[in-house]
């Protein structure tokens, strides 16, 4: 009898082991502990035991109960601490996800785009640092000190002497001083003024470009101009030079499109003036020429610059400067 019930114990405990889950560790519990269950069926076989087998026999026969109760118990613990449910499970049948391709910002396709199109007309790219000498981005630019147009720029000072550029014109003297004409260079890259509202970051993209030779005139800076115009809009699009001022060039020019929103009919976008400013230009001065030992006597140069930003703004139809620079998502999806 003693073995019956041993036998019965070990059998349950082998069964527990090999229970997958709580489903199958309950139908243990009712096949053993169960009314019917063995252990149970057991119990009550005990008082047709001989007298004096029966006290060892109860008394072993309940012990193996409560043990067996126990060990069902930690059981159901550990299983569900391991076992996952369906729903966790990994459906190794799905499709896996494609991740999402990225792409370049608008700001850098806009560059990007800006210095291809000189590229094709023969300009070399070249950068320039971002913090800069005083001297670099104002004196051999024909700014000197207490010039307004400093004002104009509202510099941000690292010291006296040295600035966070505000354009990126100061990498071109820095390569006129290394190379004689003919010089065809354009300057991408970040540059820092202290303005912040609807059309102004305190850091924004500018491209400026410088052309030296013999004999360059103002026809060939209007040729040029609209050349990249007609590229980087559409080639029907209408240019006109309005006289300005800037003290690296002489005499200065600043470039109008008809309105690319309204073709020139007067709207929000070109404030009913059916014309957009999209470039600044002019006859390089003579004063940047001797500045960096060009001999003004045989030399002439035009030079151009525009705000990377702006031009994306006509171009995507963006309204607020400042969405560039959020960094949401949504918006950059776009491009
Ligand atoms: C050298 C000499 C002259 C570059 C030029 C402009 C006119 C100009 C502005 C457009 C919009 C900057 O981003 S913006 O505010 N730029 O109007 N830039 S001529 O003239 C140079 C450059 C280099 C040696």
């Amino acid at each position: 009898m003693e073995n019956t019930i041993e036998r019965i114990y070990a059998d349950a405990q082998a069964a527990l082991a090999e229970a997958a889950d709580a489903d199958g560790v309950n139908d243990i519990s009712i096949q053993y502990l169960g009314r019917k269950g063995y252990i149970t069926q057991f119990l009550r076989s005990i008082s047709s035991l001989p007298a004096e087998e029966r006290p060892q026999a109860g008394k072993r026969a309940n012990e193996i109960k409560g043990l067996l109760e126990t060990e069902i118990k930690v059981t159901l613990e550990r299983l569900a601490r391991t076992t996952r449910k369906p729903a966790d499970r990994i459906d190794v049948s799905l499709p896996g996800r494609a991740p999402e391709k990225g792409s370049l910002h608008p700001i850098t396709q806009i560059t990007n785009r800006i210095c291809s199109i000189f590229a094709q007309m023969g300009f070399d790219v070249v950068e320039g640092p971002e913090v800069e000498t005083d001297y670099y981005n104002f004196e051999a630019l024909n700014i000197p000190k207490n010039h307004p147009a400093r004002d104009m720029q509202d510099t941000f000072y690292v010291s006296d002497s040295v600035v966070l550029r505000t354009h990126t014109s100061p990498t071109q003297p820095r390569v006129m001083e290394k190379r004689q004409p003919p010089v065809r260079i354009i300057a991408p890259g970040k540059v820092y003024r202290c303005d912040s509202d609807l059309t102004h970051t305190p850091m924004f993209h500018q491209v400026e470009g410088l052309l030296v030779d013999h004999k360059v005139s103002f026809a060939d800076l209007k040729g040029t101009l609209t050349a990249f115009v007609h590229q980087m809009f559409d080639d029907q699009t209408t240019l006109r030079f309005r006289p300005s001022f800037f003290p690296f060039t002489e005499p200065s020019a600043e470039v109008d499109i008809r309105c690319v929103i309204c073709r020139g009919k007067g709207c929000r976008v070109c404030s009913q003036t059916g014309w957009l400013e999209v470039l600044g230009s002019g006859m390089v001065h003579p004063a940047v020429f001797e500045n960096v030992g060009y001999d003004t006597s045989r030399y002439t140069g035009f030079a151009f610059g525009m705000g990377v930003e702006r031009i994306a703004m006509l171009k995507y139809g963006i309204d607020d400067i400042r969405r560039y620079f959020d960094n949401d998502y949504r918006f950059l999806c776009q491009f």
